[in-house]
């Protein structure tokens, strides 16, 4: 075996929890786009593109975890550009899921760009809180924050709650477990910035090792990640059973 090959293989295996979650985070990414990519063909066909955006939001994050693992073992450090591509890309799509399952009730078109834009907004917002303009981490991470707000207002009180209720009790149930995803799930990641941004909690800082700290924040971005991602897959894939 390579020597480099093995010392990635010892950094993984001895206690450094950071690359373990990302490893493991691969893992589980992987194994839930198999399954959902696979389930596709045993499913009704009008759930059939939920499934498939299930699958597509985990095969997504498991591209993007095996170059955050690799990146991280090589250099030690976050690997927040990749991070933020991935969340650019699978928290539309999760969207997108909120949009699929209240069409039939009537979701428009608007209603989806508007979830797009405020996701956007809040990952844009926190990109640069974490990295071009980290003195100002309270400021971006506030206008962030006021995006996932009027994300969680549109889910729990707004269109897409109305919408849900017209739409039959399965997607109704479906819409309020999701929401439970975006509100609580969800509220993990400003934990995670806070840990991990200097002056994160209005000017204090809650881990003083810098290093420690973005270490604590890898882990918090990766159990979310799972729960997240695979979490919200398998509700879909529920509803998709328990309805025709
Ligand atoms: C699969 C990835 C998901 C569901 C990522 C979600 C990310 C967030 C909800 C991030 C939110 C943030 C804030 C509300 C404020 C601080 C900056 C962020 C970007 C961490």
């Amino acid at each position: 075996m390579r020597k480099e090959c093995f010392l990635e293989h010892l950094k993984i295996a001895s206690d450094n929890y950071v690359a373990f979650t990302f490893f493991i985070g691969t893992m589980a990414m992987m194994a839930s786009s198999v399954f959902f990519f696979f389930e596709v063909g045993n499913t009704a066909k009008k759930w059939r593109t939920s499934v498939l955006v299930s699958g597509l939001i985990t095969f997504i994050a498991a591209v993007h975890y095996y170059y955050m693992r690799g990146y991280n073992l090589a250099t030690g450090d976050s690997p927040t550009f990749f991070r933020y591509v991935d969340w650019i890309l699978t928290v539309p799509l999760m969207c997108v899921e909120f949009f699929l399952i209240t069409r039939k009730a009537g979701a428009k078109i608007s209603l989806l760009w508007k979830l797009i834009a405020a996701s956007v907004i809040m990952l844009v917002t926190g990109y640069f809180g974490e990295t071009i303009d980290r003195g100002n981490s309270v400021l971006w991470g506030v206008v962030s924050g006021a995006a996932y707000f009027y994300i969680v207002y549109l889910i729990w009180f707004g269109e897409v709650a109305k919408l849900a209720q017209n739409a039959g009790p399965q997607v109704a149930k479906a819409t309020r477990i999701l929401a439970w995803f975006v509100f609580a799930g969800w509220a993990v990641y400003p934990l995670g910035y806070i840990l991990g941004t200097p002056g994160g909690l209005f000017g204090m800082q809650l881990v003083a090792d810098p290093a420690k700290a973005a270490h604590a924040m890898d882990i918090v971005y990766n159990i979310a990640d799972a729960i997240n991602k695979i979490g919200f897959g398998l509700v879909i894939y529920s509803l998709s059973r328990s309805e025709e």
